[in-house]
């Protein structure tokens, strides 16, 4: 694929409005920055003239002294005392902050981008970038901004063979053919999209390690892995790898992974050592253990504080972390026993653990308790340990949610997400306020997410799906932007600002989306209803009697997992109150979570007055209709983006709106089946 790579939101097309244009260029003759700027701050200055050549066609001028009675300002705190002045106000701000100012000294005129650190101007840079690509004016700017998360992080399901777990946009950037290629354009090109939202870390591997993939963190594949964070450091993002928690016995050659064993131990840290050697600001490891099959302290009696200490340990002396995933439940449960819900999973293991674990540990935390459904609750593990790091962790891969190949705008979710209340420490206590550390006063934080890139030539196969890479940027960064803001945000910038039908017509089809393929697919928090393996397209009873724990309990008289405390499996039991009464009553339960928290005859009537049947019917019908009316907007925008843009979204588009009607009459004729109870209003179900 040597076509060059669609530069997503970073398309810097030239400012046509005329007076823009003139303003634009009064302030951007002349940047002034370090004389000898580090990697990090020539890579703030290689996008700046980037961005300014393409879209004003001039070049500014890089001086070390300010000439001109305007300029742009480049820096990093300690650097002069103009641009200390300006980082005052962010004293006691996170190392990534920054300020923009327009400000006058000694008669001329500065518009100063200054980080606390490197990596804070560079993300001042971009943010420079953004408000010339939407027009903004640049006048007089005084602003000041911090993230809300510490990390924000970016985690690849990307295997050697340079094929993608979960990956729905072409092969990898970053291995093909079980090695490094030795060109890595894309990972470069990636680098800088993920910098430009905000992204600080990255980890490079699928957190399924097999053998392969083990290798990672020795030497010769090692000096592989530091090239790639060679390109990421420049860009203000460290690297992080995921690692196989048997590494000791696959690639150590001892006959144990205990993590109590002495020689274990003694292996690791001469591993960590070797790594930061090679790598000095290495992040640290992503472990996905006891989970799925893969390797865990479990073999050995341990736990999870074990394992995850150990590792822990050998990472301290360089500053490493450790993130542990929670993604931990039985994956080879009977579907007679009704008694074990793999909802509680995650909570009744590490819940108890609370306190245990090393204080470079954060514990990585998926959204829900199932697995990135449509529709799920938010996890209740978030915090019930107040004593411990924890981590959210989303999917921006569509795994199940189209696949790339239906839209499904997701920023919508991870707001609910975030904005939602555990009561952990009384009303007030957002899982944003857990996961930012900041309600019990925890340093280390944030958010992960599975990244939906590979190396099609759009990046993430449908066009409409780079808003959800673009949106988890800014949404972590920033939790209280506004899911249209985003949207509106990254229209602008990948379509240009004008024409607002173009906008709307795009805006009104992102934030819709979710609801759409809630509407068409698995009804009322139930989930699934999936193929197995691939989990793209519909199969109600796919899953219904295999290991996997993931049931709808479908029967003549009713659907859903009764989770209550009263007569089911407990689960609800796990939330703080309020949330444990609302979800445990039906009276209380919102209807989008009603078959996640109970099982109930389809006569039943929800807070919308419907009975469930006829819930589902309508739904479906109109969440079909829906995914067809998405396609006839986007044909009005022909002529209106480029070919290459249009074409894409109209195959996808195409595909969605019959594969919805695909949907939406399984479900339906599944359902009427099940039931024999007819559609109120007579429509076709077969
Ligand atoms: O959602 C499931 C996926 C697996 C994935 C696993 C996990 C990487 O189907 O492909 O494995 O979750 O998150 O570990």
């Amino acid at each position: 694929n040597h076509r060059q790579a669609d530069p997503c939101w970073l398309r810097y097309a030239p400012v046509d409005h005329p007076e823009r244009l003139a303003q634009y260029r009064k302030w951007c003759k002349e940047l002034v920055t370090p004389a000898n700027p580090s990697p990090l701050l020539a890579s703030a200055i290689f996008e700046l003239h980037q961005g300014i050549e393409s879209m004003l066609h001039m070049k500014p001028q890089c001086v070390a002294v300010p000439a001109e009675a305007y300029s742009l300002c480049l820096g990093v705190k300690g650097q002069s005392a103009l641009i200390d002045e300006a980082l005052a106000p962010l004293a006691d701000a996170s190392e990534d902050s920054y300020v923009i100012r327009t400000i006058s000294q000694d008669g001329r005129k500065h518009l100063l981008m200054a980080g606390v650190s490197e990596r804070g101007a560079l993300c001042s840079a971009f943010h420079l970038l953004r408000l010339m690509q939407m027009g903004e004016s640049m006048e007089v700017i005084n602003m000041q901004e911090s993230p809300d998360n510490g990390l924000r992080m970016i985690n690849q399901w990307d295997k050697l063979d340079g094929s993608i777990e979960r990956g729905y946009a072409g092969g990898s950037i970053f291995y093909k053919n079980n090695e490094i290629p030795s060109h890595l354009t894309r990972v470069h090109e990636y680098a800088r999209l993920l910098a430009s939202t905000g992204i600080n870390a990255i980890a490079i591997n699928n957190v399924n390690v097999h053998e392969r993939e083990s290798w990672l963190i020795k030497l010769p594949m090692l000096s592989q892995v530091a090239r790639i964070a060679d390109i990421f450091r420049n860009y203000g993002i460290t690297v992080f790898l995921s690692v196989n928690f048997a590494s000791p016995i696959v690639v150590g050659h001892l006959p144990t992974a205990d993590p109590l064993d002495e020689d274990v131990i003694a292996w690791w840290k001469q591993t960590a050592a070797e790594i930061y050697e090679v790598v000095p600001d290495f992040g640290g490891f992503l472990v996905k253990a006891d989970s799925e099959s893969r390797p865990g302290p479990f073999t050995y009696g341990r736990n999870h504080v074990d394992g995850a200490n150990m590792l822990a340990e050998a990472l301290k002396p360089y500053g490493g972390l450790v993130i542990w995933r929670c993604f931990v439940y039985n994956c080879f449960q009977d579907w007679r026993d009704r008694t074990t819900d793999r909802a509680k999973a995650a909570y009744d293991h590490f819940k108890p653990l609370d306190g245990q674990f090393e204080d470079n540990v954060i514990l990585q935390i998926k959204n829900g308790p199932i697995d990135f459904q449509v529709q799920e609750p938010v996890s209740p593990l978030f915090g019930t340990m107040p004593a411990t790091n924890q981590m959210l962790e989303l999917q921006i891969t569509q795994e199940y949610t189209g696949q790339a190949r239906h839209v499904c705008y997701l920023v919508p979710q991870w707001k609910e997400i975030l904005a939602f209340d555990t009561y952990a420490q009384g009303e007030g206590s957002e899982v944003a306020k857990i996961v930012s550390g900041s309600l019990y006063g925890r340093k280390l934080g944030g958010v992960a997410a599975v990244s939906n890139i590979g190396d099609d030539r759009n990046w993430t196969g449908h066009i409409l799906a780079q808003a959800n890479l673009y949106g988890y940027g800014r949404l972590v960064w920033n939790c209280n932007l506004s899911a249209e803001q985003i949207a509106r945000e990254w229209i602008a910038l990948t379509f240009g600002s004008g024409s607002t039908q173009r906008t709307e017509v795009i805006l009104n089809l992102l934030m819709t989306s979710w609801l759409t393929y809630e509407q068409y697919t698995a009804p009322l928090g139930v989930g699934w209803m999936v193929n197995p393996h691939h989990h793209y397209g519909p199969n109600v009873d796919g899953y219904e009697y295999s290991r996997w724990g993931t049931y709808h309990f479908a029967d003549r008289d009713g659907i859903g997992v009764d989770r209550t405390v009263k007569s089911g499996t407990g689960y609800t039991a796990q939330y703080r109150e309020p949330n444990a009464s609302r979800y445990e009553s039906l009276e209380t339960c919102p209807d989008e979570l009603l078959l996640f928290f109970h099982h109930i005859p389809y006569t039943h009537r929800q807070h919308s007055g419907k009975t469930v049947i006829q819930h589902i019917y309508d739904t479906r019908f109109a969440g079909a209709e829906q995914a067809q009316q998405f396609l006839d907007a986007w044909l009005t925008l022909e002529g209106q983006m480029d070919e290459e843009a249009f074409e894409n979204g109209r195959s996808r588009l195409l595909e969605q709106a019959e594969h919805a009607r695909e949907w939406r009459d399984q479900i339906n004729t599944y359902f009427y089946r099940k039931s024999g109870i007819p559609d109120e209003q007579g429509r076709t179900i077969y």
